[in-house]
């Protein structure tokens, strides 16, 4: 990447960003202009340096996995509904990738959307030019290319979606695993399992949800053609309507969902994944849903939780997992005898999703068994420790406070009383570390995600929690993290709900130096 283009990147930043993000009409409907901030030339040209010096300091091996995708219109078939939408290379989940720590990922994409894209590689520390997020790495103009070129210092479970506009409601995302070829074979296969929340073709589309949203809280009715009583699958509730769950502490989501998939499919159709009886399976979890938080069991298993966003935990059995949007858990199980639903219940929403374990010969339970587990032990963030090779051990020297504020009622969603294009940026100095406390004010749970970093969490008594880049902070609930500033950038920090990060609950850490 040029100096230039950061530079011009920088310069535009939160005006170019938020048309980008929230869409023409959207912009129009809530009438925020929006006014550039200057940047500096020489603290550009310096930021460019520094992004260089701590990429020279990755590992690399000398290897180069090379990936093309190309984000256009696709028709899916999620198991007998179709969808006329957008995915990656006409799939969804969009094609796996994988290389191992250190390896440089090549990856072609080719934007066949009718608008600006991005890819943001969601949980890598990568250099912050090719982090797929504005202002560090520009946007991707229709029937252009851009080639993302990273290395990945730290092996994990990780996944890629859009950072522009609503599209991160889509079909646009895709596994991303990072292997250590140094990692001890302690399973026999692994099993890839994304969870979404669906609308787009077969209820309205995200821009009509976020419009709807925004014009309940402008004193429209909020009536959503297609949602609530419309959807194939969905209640009666509609936006803004979803029911509560007690794990998230007050209403499940915004969004009565027409479907929730496992892999693509609706319950109806699940994928099967075959196994051996008496086998270890390492199940990855990624939960790309927009604002949906999974709680997720296999039927007649306990699982033991080895990773939380891609960094090992000291290990622990739970019977369920729950799981905030953008966050990620790594499982084993040793496999049962017969055929078992893994079951992904939206949280709140009294509405499930499923894929199948097949061991051997047999019949699954009907379509929406909801398995014991998912009232057993229910592991979240608190239950784990970080593994002692990963804890963050500096101690912090700087205190960012970052207060989460609005409301249902406006849909005003923000950081510290300002919506992402008034935001003032955290800021940090290279080498210093910080203690980084969320602050929830709202009535909503917001799933906290940085870019570029993974966080120490911190227990209310301030013991070790488990490592992670996105942490689910519960209504009038606050959270510290740990966070070592070595990956210079100017890097988001946003609620990974769509509509809320679309509302303006964003903002970001930019390194002073
Ligand atoms: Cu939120």
């Amino acid at each position: 990447m040029s100096t230039e283009r950061i530079a011009s990147a920088s310069v535009t930043r939160r005006g170019f960003l938020t048309a980008s993000l929230i869409g023409g009409a959207a912009l129009a409907a809530c009438g925020r202009p929006t006014a550039p901030q200057s940047t500096t030339p020489g603290a550009t040209l310096d930021l460019s340096n520094a992004i260089v010096a701590a990429e020279k300091s990755r590992p690399h091996t000398g290897r180069t996995v090379t990936a093309r995708l190309i984000p256009g219109h696709a028709d899916i078939d999620l198991g007998g509904a179709r969808a006329r939408t957008v995915a990656y290379n006409n799939q969804v989940p969009g094609p796996l990738i994988r290389a191992n720590v250190g390896d440089e990922l090549a990856v072609a994409v080719e934007n066949a959307l009718d608008h600006r894209s991005s890819v943001h590689w969601h949980g890598i520390a990568l250099r912050n030019d090719m982090d797929g997020a504005m202002p560090a790495s520009p946007d991707i103009e229709p029937a252009q290319s851009f080639t993302y070129r990273f290395t990945s210092s730290f092996p994990g479970s990780y996944w890629a979606h859009p950072h522009t506009g609503m599209d991160t409601d889509y079909g646009l995302y895709l596994p991303v695993i990072i292997d250590d070829p140094a990692e001890p074979g302690r399973y026999d296969a692994e099993w890839v399992v994304m969870l979404d929340d669906w609308t787009d073709g077969v209820g309205s589309s995200p821009e009509e949800i976020f419009r709807g949203l925004r014009s309940m809280s402008m004193g429209g009715n909020g009536y959503m053609p297609g949602m609530g009583g419309m959807g194939p699958r969905s209640g009666t509730r509609g936006v803004g309507g979803a029911g509560t769950s007690e794990l998230l502490g007050g209403d499940g989501g915004d969004v009565n969902y027409p479907y929730y998939l496992i892999n693509g499919r609706i319950p109806a159709a699940p994928t099967t994944f075959t196994a051996k009886p008496g086998q270890r399976i390492r199940i990855r979890i990624i939960n790309a849903a927009a604002d949906t938080a999974f709680r997720v069991a296999l039927a007649g298993h306990r699982m033991t939780v080895t990773h939380t966003d891609g960094f090992p935990v000291t290990q622990t059995d739970v019977d369920a997992l729950l799981l905030g949007m953008g966050e990620r858990y790594d499982v084993t199980v040793t496999t049962g005898d017969g055929v078992f639903p893994l079951v992904a219940a939206a949280e709140g929403k009294n509405a499930l999703s499923r894929a199948l374990l097949s061991t051997s010969p047999g019949s699954a339970p009907e379509e929406g068994f909801r398995p014991p587990e998912l009232n057993g032990r229910v592991g979240t963030a608190d239950t784990f420790t970080a593994a002692p090779e990963v804890l963050l051990n500096p101690k912090p020297t700087d205190a960012l406070e970052v207060r989460l504020t609005g409301s249902m009622m406006h849909y005003d969603w923000a950081i510290n009383g300002q919506p992402y294009d008034r935001s003032v940026p955290l800021t940090i100095h290279q080498g210093q570390s910080a203690t980084m406390t969320f602050v929830n004010n709202t009535t909503m749970w917001h799933p906290m995600h940085l870019h570029g970093h993974t966080f120490q969490v911190l227990r209310s008594d301030g013991s070790p929690g488990p490592r992670k880049d996105t942490v689910v902070v519960k209504p009038r609930q606050t959270v510290a993290v740990k966070l070592v500033a070595d990956n210079p950038g100017t890097w988001m920090l946003h609620c990974h709900n769509g509509y809320h990060m679309g509302a303006g609950m964003m903002t970001s850490l930019d390194y002073l130096d």
